[in-house]
């Protein structure tokens, strides 16, 4: 009973977290697990559930009897495995960029748009995790009164970029308490003690390509192309949880208290907003949680229906892990595999 499953990148920040969370909950139903990485790797134990599974180098034969293979070891490597990995029959849910915004490609939030899962040929895209957390927060207010317009500004942390830039972190606070000099490798900055507005390439526009998967993906998820988005992608030296003020400019008026009263039944949504006691969401308590929290939820009176957010989520669960793991859930659990 269960399913066959192949964790591409398991060595990895998001890897090891699914690792982590099919371990703690009973999310997914496993027959056979196998850990796969760069030849690097080959030959690391890792513990799963009591038992050492040996990492091997991910190959094209990786994926014989495989059911599902979750990808999270960068673009590059999905490009180059998953459409081998679907060829030998394997359902792939991809945590990279390479597929998102391919016509044929799913992009699923679980809590969004999940129909979308049964409309793959193969491969399932999970989208960017600033992406996930916004769109969670915002579809049930898309759904009640439309959106025009959504602006927003990320506080990232650096478990997104992955293993090696939280290292960074943790080197660079040292060596500057301590007077050492720094040297960075994984940021073109210094990120201990900084702010760096700059999440991947530039494109000619002055834009990230961060900001331009903010954009585009919530369009995809959201099915529509008509609502406006900006982004500005900011990195912050925070380990784990994406935090991001938002501004919505809604089609139709919604008041404060009716955001609150929808958002507090949405799935996946906690609402912490409680600004007189200084409760608001912060990363460093959202950290090991699979929900999205939002909080500062209050009107944008410079506009006619404006609505200014503030939501948190872990980056590395419902940013990425987590969120590949709830669509491997709903597929079996919906006879899909
Ligand atoms: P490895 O540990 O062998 O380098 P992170 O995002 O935390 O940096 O992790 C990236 C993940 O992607 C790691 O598990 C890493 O394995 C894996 N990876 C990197 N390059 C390859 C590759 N060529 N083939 C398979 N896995 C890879
Ligand atoms: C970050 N959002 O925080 C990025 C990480 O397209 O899947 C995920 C990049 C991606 O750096």
């Amino acid at each position: 009973n269960g399913i066959n499953l192949a964790i591409v990148g398991a060595t990895g920040a998001v890897g090891r977290k699914a690792l982590e969370i099919l371990e703690k909950e009973d999310l997914l139903p496993i027959r056979n697990l196998k850990l796969l990485a760069s030849d690097r790797s080959a030959g690391t134990a890792l513990n799963f559930r009591g038992k050492d599974y040996l990492v091997e180098a991910a190959t094209p034969e990786s994926f014989n009897n495989i059911d599902v293979a979750i990808f999270s070891a960068g673009a590059g490597v999905s490009l180059r495995l998953a459409p081998e990995a679907v060829r030998k029959g394997a359902v792939v849910i991809d945590n990279s960029s390479a597929f998102r915004m391919k016509e044929d490609v799913p992009l699923v939030v679980p809590e969004v748009n999940p129909d979308e899962i049964r409309k793959h040929k193969g491969i399932i895209a999970n989208p960017n995790c600033s992406t996930i957390q916004m769109v969670v927060v915002l579809k049930p207010i898309y759904d009640l009164v439309g959106i025009k317009r959504i602006v927003v500004s990320t506080y990232q942390a650096v478990s997104g970029t992955g293993i090696e830039a939280m290292e960074e972190l943790r080197e660079q606070t040292e060596q500057i308490l301590t007077n050492k000099e720094i040297a960075p490798k994984v940021y073109p900055h210094q990120i201990a003690f900084n702010v760096l507005p700059h999440i991947d390439e530039f494109d000619e526009y002055g834009n990230t390509r961060e900001e331009l998967k903010m954009i585009n993906e919530t369009k995809k998820i959201l099915n529509d192309r008509n609502i406006r988005v900006t982004a500005t992608t900011v990195r912050v030296p925070v380990f784990i949880g994406h935090s991001e003020a938002v501004n919505v400019e809604t089609v139709e008026k919604i008041t404060v208290a009716e955001v609150k009263e929808i958002l507090s039944k949405a799935p996946g949504v906690i609402v912490n907003d409680d600004p007189a006691k200084n409760c608001y969401p912060l990363p460093a308590a959202v950290a090991g949680r699979n929900e999205v929290f939002v909080g500062r939820i209050r009107e944008d009176l410079s506009i006619e229906n404006g609505i200014n957010l503030w939501i948190v989520a872990d980056n590395l669960r419902k940013g990425a892990a987590y969120n590949a793991i709830q669509i491997a859930g709903y597929m079996v659990a919906n006879k899909l595999i």
